[in-house]
């Protein structure tokens, strides 16, 4: 608990750039949650070196993806947003608990699989202890909750298993952390290909649109998905194109799917498409502003980065120096 409120973690890894399945799915249902939880959102850059990064759009899209959780409505006073690589806690926390993890449990992690297969030229060490530094994320700021998609599910299963096990050694060091099931955000799917979601790695990019598509793009973008047999404009299972794009209608309208299906009955896909390709740029135009108000403020930005660091280095070192005294390390002298 801080400030008498539970604690709720979560982050994106700085890799690709952020499509509307991640503000959807995520980012827009983190934004009210300061009012229950006290929240950190992390830029998980350490993560994001797991797979090569060219250094210097790496330094810009990590910057940028933090100036985007601001324009996407994260209040960054009520909401400790912060890059993981400031705070050496992280590291160190990882190395810990790596001497806590068997290689029997991290040889069972399904992410781990998919991307060796992915990437078979940089199969590396830190993608495969990559669930321990997320372990280590989530237990140094004693989280109670973590919103995670279902793909990351697995991994607060092992970061479960690896604080009870630490727990049952040492006493009392860690909270064990709950994935958080609020409200259901979107489940987006590829504009190409519905059965697949729609993702930051794909590699055509007509599948997604990004956060940072322009208002022509996302026409674009819109008007080339893939429907379904059939012109009607209606949600069922064995429509998946026309489903996908009234669920993105509906999620960026507030419009239940069913008033969306009134809206557009009798009616085709050349007034249907323009429209949620409308409806997408009412969300994604302001916050373009938003964005680019706070990149061209340097100063301000700085002094956000700053203050946020200062808050997770608290917390942070706050159960660093709990765990080191439990290990049995021996005390620094100051
Ligand atoms: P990558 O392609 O690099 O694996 P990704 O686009 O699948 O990335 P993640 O970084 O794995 O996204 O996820 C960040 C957050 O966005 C997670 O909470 C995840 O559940 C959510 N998310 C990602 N894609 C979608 C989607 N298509 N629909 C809804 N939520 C999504
Ligand atoms: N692995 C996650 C990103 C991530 C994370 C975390 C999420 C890293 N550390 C801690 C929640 C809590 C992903 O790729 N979505």
């Amino acid at each position: 608990m801080i400030n008498d409120k539970k604690v709720l973690y979560s982050g994106m890894q700085a890799t690709g750039n952020l499509t509307l399945g991640n503000y959807l799915g995520a980012l827009k249902n983190w934004v009210s949650l300061n009012e229950e939880y006290e929240c950190f959102f992390g830029v998980m850059d350490l993560h994001s070196i797991t797979i090569r990064q060219e250094p210097a759009s790496f330094r810009k899209r990590a910057r940028n993806l933090l100036a985007l959780y601001i324009a996407a409505g994260l209040d960054p006073v009520k909401n400790c947003i912060y890059f993981q690589s400031h705070v050496s806690a992280h590291a160190e926390l990882n190395w810990i608990l790596g001497c806590f993890t068997y290689m029997g449990e991290l040889n069972r992690m399904t992410q781990f699989k998919d991307k060796a297969a992915k990437h078979s030229d940089n199969i590396n060490a830190g993608l495969y202890t990559y669930p321990v530094l997320m372990a280590a994320d989530i237990l140094l700021y004693q989280s109670d909750y973590v919103p995670v998609g279902r793909d990351q599910q697995q991994h607060l299963e092992i970061t479960r298993d690896i604080a009870q096990r630490f727990n049952a050694i040492y006493g009392d060091v860690f909270t064990i952390p709950e994935g958080y099931y609020g409200k259901r955000g979107a489940k987006v799917m590829s504009l190409q290909d519905p059965s697949k979601k729609m993702s930051k790695s794909d590699e055509n990019p007509n599948g997604s649109i990004y956060l940072m598509d322009d208002a022509d793009t996302v026409v674009r973008k819109c008007k080339r998905a893939v429907t379904d047999s059939g012109s009607e404009i209606r949600y069922s299972e064995d429509k998946p194109g026309v489903s996908n794009l009234l669920e993105i209608y509906s999620a960026c309208t507030g419009k239940s799917i069913e008033e969306a299906e009134k809206e557009f009955d009798g009616k085709g896909y050349g007034e249907f498409k323009p429209a949620v390709a409308e409806a997408v740029n009412a969300i994604l135009e302001p916050m373009h502003k938003e964005f680019e108000r706070i990149l061209q403020d340097k100063g301000y930005l700085d002094s956000i980065i700053k203050e946020n660091d200062e808050k997770a280095r608290y917390f942070a070192n706050k159960t660093l120096r709990k765990v080191r005294k439990k290990v049995g390390f021996t005390d620094i002298p100051r």
